[in-house]
């Protein structure tokens, strides 16, 4: 089946993307970091930024939250300001790697008051999440060791089990948890959620409100995402993205601008789990989270968000191009190089007419980026945000 145009641009007037607070700071490595001119100074101006793109874009309703770089004293005040500004609280990331507490982890430290501040720290961002009618807790634990002996794996798997069991008990019944996997760093001997399959595993148990969220940049060179995001999509169980791009390793760059074909790959297999005819695929397939994870380390904030939309955009209508049908044959036939002949001319279509047209419904400009450069809307932040400049 070759989609007619219009249900493409359908589709790319649907897709919902999350832009995340921490992609406005300036943010960086361990040797430093970069301020920027302009750059958001407190969880307000983030709001402000995200708004901006949203109005830019049309596709970024929410903005996910990271608890406590983003504490307010009033989080229905916070909400409310994001509603006037015409987005919303999207998922809320617990921190559990920055207090001295967590030096030996969190949720599976050996210390059990350690573990129960970790589940307390959950359990307030739960709360954040019901007062600003947020629905996902994204939670990513640095919980690992450095040494081989320095911790006993069996050990902190029982006490991850437990505070995470926990932590879902905890959850009301509308909202979900999303549990990230990374397999190093920090930590670098081992990670206690350190792939999909571990994740799975732990989501499997807690409950159907568990689900894996897949970062881009969290697998050793080589893997096979499409294959992971489909398993995952075949099993109901992929919650959401962490989108960015890597040359190395976590590298949080923005999306699309190391290997646009892998993620023209991965959104392949999204595409068919949402068309799927199992509606345990379908259900779970049009819950995803899509959200950027990406720190712009030397990038001016704004640019890098709207390139990385731009990136997700492009993707999807590319792969929304893919003729299913004549794929399937192909695949029957044995057809190796006809089957991947397929693909490929989907990959080499010129999207961007269809993304034009997606945004010409939408209200939004052809090209936010270049509207955003031509605004001068960067310049007025650079001239009214004087003064302390904001980082984690
Ligand atoms: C860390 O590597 C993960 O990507 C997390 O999602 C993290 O909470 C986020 O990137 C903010 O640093
Ligand atoms: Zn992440
Ligand atoms: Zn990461």
């Amino acid at each position: 089946m070759t989609r007619d145009n219009q249900e493409v641009v359908d589709r790319i007037v649907k897709l919902a993307i999350e832009t995340q607070s921490w992609g406005y700071v300036s943010t960086g490595t361990r040797f430093k970091v970069f301020d920027t001119p302009g750059t958001a100074r407190d969880v307000w101006e983030k709001i402000d930024d995200a708004a901006e793109v949203h109005q830019l874009t049309g596709v970024t309703p929410t903005v996910a939250l990271h608890i406590p770089w983003d504490a307010v004293d009033d989080y229905a005040a916070l909400a409310t300001y994001a509603q006037q500004r015409g987005v919303r609280i999207g998922s809320i990331s617990p921190n559990l790697f920055q207090e001295d507490n967590y030096r030996l982890g969190s949720l599976t430290n050996v210390d059990a008051s350690v573990r129960a501040q970790a589940i307390a720290h959950v359990a307030e961002c739960i709360a954040v999440a019901q007062s600003t009618g947020s629905r996902q807790i994204s939670l990513w634990l640095a919980d690992g060791t450095n040494y081989p002996g320095q911790g006993d794996f069996r050990r902190r798997r029982r006490w991850l089990e437990e505070g995470l069991a926990e932590i879902y008990g905890q959850l009301p019944s509308d909202m979900s948890l999303l549990l990230e996997y990374k397999f190093f760093e920090p930590a670098f001997y081992h990670t206690d959620i350190a792939d999909w399959g571990q994740s799975l595993l732990l989501c499997e148990s807690l409950g159907p409100r568990a689900r894996v969220l897949v970062d881009i940049g969290h697998h050793p060179l080589g893997t096979n995402i499409e294959h992971i995001v489909a398993t995952l999509l075949g099993r109901g169980r992929l919650g959401g993205f962490d989108l960015n791009s890597k040359k190395y390793g976590d590298d949080d760059l923005f999306v699309g601008a190391v290997n646009p074909h892998e993620l023209f790959l991965i959104c392949l297999e999204l595409i068919k789990a949402e068309d799927d005819t199992d509606p345990m695929v379908t259900g779970a397939a049009h819950e995803i989270l899509y959200k950027i994870d990406q720190c712009a380390m030397v990038e001016d904030k704004m640019s890098a968000m709207l390139r990385s939309i731009d990136a997700v955009q492009l993707a999807f209508a590319k792969a929304l191009l893919v003729d299913l049908d004549e794929l399937e044959r192909a695949q029957d036939d044995g057809d190796v190089v006809g089957s991947n002949q397929i693909l490929d001319d989907a990959y080499q279509t010129d999207g961007r007419p269809l993304v034009r047209q997606a945004r010409q419904r939408l209200g939004v400009p052809d090209n936010p980026l270049d509207a955003y450069r031509g605004s001068g809307s960067a310049r007025t932040r650079e001239r009214e945000r004087v003064g302390r400049a904001a980082g984690w």
